[in-house]
């Protein structure tokens, strides 16, 4: 095959994995490298910062599989790292990345690119690739190119995958009462076809987390709602961890925002936890991947009717709206979190930032075809914007998005809100609602509830889209303070259209929270007294 740029390679690579979008913003050492980009048929969209950038090709890749940011070298890329610096610029990029190549010799240029991406797939985390100045231009052989990247995961050894699903199969048939959790590594690993299918053809008790939302089919008659340790309703919490007898785990992510601040509690003898790379039948671990474990035991379930619920039906409402929050007067979270299901239809992308967002969105009902995530992992501020941004551009560019919607807190976009001039020049006509609560609610509620430091300048919402796009149509609906003008504002068929970018500004108390919020907090403050508390302690919640 003939030669080709260092660049075009890369480029080549990144264009075979789909990306057609390539975030970033330019510096010196990098204009040579992006003047190549448009050759591999990517559009290079510049952002106003690289933290920006960075999210957003997270956000590319939550839909894409794959999504790319370039900056330039030291203060570009230090500035994406999400506040991470070091003076070894190459040895601290070792320690947050999976694989890393600075492309300095033509002879393994192509081939430390495609080991780059491939360990990319495999371990489904970031890369690093650094190309020096004078290095993008200068030819190599493009047979590289022919092998394609290898985008699947290589297949269970068949003898113990068979074995695994031979023992879970067991397992399930002696159940009595059996739970499916759907959580956040079946997301991350694509498997959520299967997972509702799974729950869908079983009939048996089905749940997600926090991190699951979003991804789970909760119009099935035995969807029952989000588990969340103490954050759960109580119905949830006592099945799951009580009543069941089996649980298989689809994918577990045991974080602290995924498990009400580690308030969960699932006897591990009766759990059955697939993920990435290993399964663990109780405490026992074998090396045998969810991927083919789950597609393995989908068949075994589609083939034995004997495995199938007598009654799949809930006995209880997944989404209770508490008592105070009926009285409807000045707006309220749990109002909120249970109206706003009227705006979300089938088709639609829902991005929750961390704060209060995070855990009303797991209390409003999702229609089918509607997905969604919030960055529950790292509950970095600041994330959701740009991730959406990301994420929105990636699923239109597919055809599987009709429209995006954006919650955050206004402490959270304050960190980034630079990204609304990316949505407004992309024209991907977003719907974002603010919840401006006078400061950092969820951390008042951990520790300082009317603390300086926990408060926020004032902003006026209303005049970002035109700061940030002027010559861009968009629309402020705003300031809502009342449950009336909320369910007035979800009736109107303007904003049901969605023609354009749209910003809702909701006025929310300073203390108020989604119920669950309450729950946890109140646990771990139980859980603190009990366990010799420091005087004054506050919670680790809230990253
Ligand atoms: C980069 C980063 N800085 C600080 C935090 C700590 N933190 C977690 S939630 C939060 C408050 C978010 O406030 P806001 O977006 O206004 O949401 P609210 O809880 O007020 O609804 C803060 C400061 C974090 N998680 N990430
Ligand atoms: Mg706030």
């Amino acid at each position: 095959m003939s030669q080709v740029k260092v660049g075009d390679y890369l480029f080549q690579r990144l264009a075979q994995l789909g990306i057609k979008t390539c975030w970033g913003v330019p510096g010196d050492y990098e204009l040579a490298l992006l003047d190549l980009i448009g050759d591999a048929g990517i559009d290079f969209r510049g952002n106003a910062n690289e933290l920006i950038a960075s999210y957003a090709a997270d956000g590319y890749s939550r839909i894409n599989g794959a999504g790319a940011f370039v900056t330039t070298f030291g203060p570009g890329e230090l500035s994406a790292y999400c506040g991470h610096a070091g003076a070894m610029y190459h040895e601290m990029v070792k320690k947050i990345s999976v694989d890393t190549a600075v492309l300095t010799d033509l002879n393994t240029a192509g081939s430390d690119i495609d080991r780059c991406l491939n360990t990319m797939l495999y371990e489904s985390r970031p890369v690093y690739i650094g190309v020096p100045v004078d290095m993008s231009h200068q030819q190599i052989s493009g047979e590289g190119l022919k092998t394609p990247l290898k985008r699947e995961l290589p297949p269970n050894d068949k003898g113990e995958e068979d074995k695994i699903a031979k023992e879970i199969m067991s397992m399930i048939k002696s159940a009595k009462k059996p739970v499916i959790i759907m959580d956040g590594s079946a997301v991350r690993n694509n498997l959520t076809a299967e997972s509702n299918r799974i729950a869908e053809i079983t009939g048996w008790t089905f749940v997600t987390t926090c991190m699951g939302k979003g991804a789970a089919n909760e119009e099935l008659p035995n969807y029952s709602g989000i588990y969340e340790g103490a954050g759960s309703i109580e119905e949830v919490r006592k099945v799951v961890e009580d009543d069941s007898d089996f649980v298989l785990w689809i994918g577990s992510f045991r974080t602290d925002f995924n498990t009400g601040e580690m308030t969960d509690f699932v006897d591990e003898k009766k759990t059955v936890d697939l993920q990435r790379f290993f399964t663990k039948i109780g405490s026992k671990k074998y090396d045998v991947g969810m991927h083919g474990v789950l597609k393995a035991l989908l068949s075994e379930v589609e083939a034995d009717s004997s495995i199938k619920a007598k009654d799949s039906k809930v006995e209880w409402d997944p989404y209770p709206l508490p008592e105070a929050a009926k009285e409807k007067k000045e707006l309220k979270q749990d109002f909120l979190w249970s109206v706003l299901d009227k705006i979300i239809k089938p088709g639609d992308l829902v991005v929750g930032e961390t704060g209060t967002s995070a855990f009303g969105l797991a209390a409003v009902r999702f229609p089918k075809g509607a997905t969604g995530y919030n960055q529950t992992v790292f509950g970095s501020i600041g994330y959701a914007g740009p991730s959406f941004t990301g994420a929105l551009k990636a699923a239109k560019e597919a055809g599987i998005v009709k429209r995006g919607i954006l919650i955050t807190g206004e402490g959270s976009l304050q960190l980034t809100p630079m990204c609304f001039a990316d949505l407004l020049k992309l024209d991907l006509k977003p719907l974002i609602f603010v919840l401006n609560n006078n400061g950092y609610t969820v951390e008042r509620l951990i520790h300082g509830k009317t603390a300086s430091y926990n408060t926020l300048p004032v902003w006026d919402y209303k005049q970002l889209c035109t700061v940030f796009g002027p010559e861009f149509p968009s629309k402020y609906y705003g300031p809502i303070k009342t449950c009336d003008e909320l369910e007035k504002l979800l009736d109107d068929p303007e904003l049901h259209r969605g023609d354009c970018f749209q910003l809702v500004e909701l006025i929310l108390g300073e203390l108020d929270a989604p119920w669950s919020v309450g729950q946890v907090t109140a646990k771990i403050e139980e859980f603190n007294s009990k366990n010799a508390p420091p005087k004054d302690a506050g919670m680790s919640m809230g990253g």
